[in-house]
């Protein structure tokens, strides 16, 4: 097993100093009429900003957002930041450079991003630019548009200053070569074949932002796009509430619209661990669903700081840095049997 997130039992210890102060100051009411509701209501969470989660097993992409949110960036920084790393991580053959191809030997690549303002930008099918997070936050910044996709968006990105690059590693060609013998055309995920990252930063101030990137499933169908560039299905955040990112199968997020969700059902009152839950739910409950078949993980915060990670199958973990501990935290799971 090679992937990075079948390193089991992990945990790492960061370096740095978190140097937040609690949400409960500097987000919510600071007076001790609210502070003994909270605690009546059962919230014991004296959350430390800043904080950052990712998924998978990413603790260098979450150093690298923790750095940036404690020289005073703010979140949307910290997440395009961290998720960088990942993409220039030429091992990670599911993100940025040398993320496995499609099925016809292109690298494509997927990723959105968001702000606490509820601004987007994504990219779609984008070839041969390596941050294609950044490219969104362009999108996001510099148009007036959410979504740029194929030719369109690497025309974009090149006439911002991005520069052309092969993307396919002989490691992700090598790979690629031997699937070739028994390619199977239909894409099939398998609960090892993933580790799309999803970022959600909390900053000093309270404000949250989120970033998602990926080059897909592997091998999938030439022009496939899956749930990571897509609003509400690979990302949502909504400043008041929280924030969620899905990993996985894409097709089963974007079937229903899973972040959005998540968030919607923290609205309700839900912690985030509910609510990734129930939102994994509503995949593996669907009549005839065939999840043993497929993985699809969540990791979700809210606004005061909780948060929760869920998935269909063992060995989805999240990454988590707050109050100086940089960590891997294994996800609980539907699929016990
Ligand atoms: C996709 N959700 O394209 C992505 C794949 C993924 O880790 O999460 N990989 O469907």
């Amino acid at each position: 097993m090679k992937r990075r997130h079948f390193i089991k039992n992990a945990s790492l210890t960061g370096v740095g100093i978190a140097v937040g102060s609690t949400l409960t100051n500097c987000v919510e009411a600071t007076s001790e009429e609210a502070k003994a509701e909270s605690v009546a209501m059962g919230d014991n969470s004296e959350a430390t900003l800043p904080l950052v989660i990712a998924t998978w097993h990413v603790e260098a992409a979450t150093a690298k957002a923790m750095e940036v949110l404690q020289a005073g960036g703010n979140a949307l920084d910290a997440v395009e930041q961290g998720c960088r790393v990942e993409e220039a991580n030429e091992k990670g053959q599911s993100v940025g450079k040398g993320g496995l191809p499609d099925r016809d030997g292109n690298v494509t690549l997927d990723a959105c991003i968001m702000d606490k303002h509820g601004n987007c930008g994504s990219v779609v099918y984008l070839q041969n630019i390596t941050h294609a997070v950044s490219v969104a936050r362009k999108v996001m910044e510099d148009t007036p548009h959410v979504m740029l996709a194929g030719e369109g968006a690497k025309q974009f990105a090149l006439s911002q200053g991005f520069e052309a690059e092969d993307l396919l590693t002989d490691a992700s060609k090598e790979a690629w070569e031997k699937w070739k013998v028994e390619a199977k055309y239909k894409p099939i995920i398998n609960i090892e074949n993933h580790d799309t990252i999803g970022m959600l930063a909390i900053d000093k101030n309270g404000d949250i932002s989120g970033a998602c990137t990926t080059s897909g499933l592997a091998y999938k169908m030439g022009g496939r796009v899956g749930d990571s560039p897509i609003i509400g299905s690979g990302l949502f955040v909504d400043n008041e509430i929280g924030a969620a990112v899905a990993t996985g199968l894409g097709e089963e997020v974007v079937k229903t619209v899973g972040s959005f969700l998540v968030v919607e059902l923290m609205r309700q009152g839900k912690s985030p661990q509910a609510a990734c839950e129930e939102a994994i739910g509503r995949i593996v409950n669907k009549p005839n669903s065939n999840y043993k078949d497929f993985q699809v993980g969540y990791i979700a915060v809210n606004k005061k700081g909780e948060t929760g990670s869920y998935s269909i199958h063992q060995w989805f973990s999240m990454t988590k840095y707050q109050d100086g501990k940089n960590e891997q935290i294994q996800s609980d799971y539907f699929n016990k049997s």
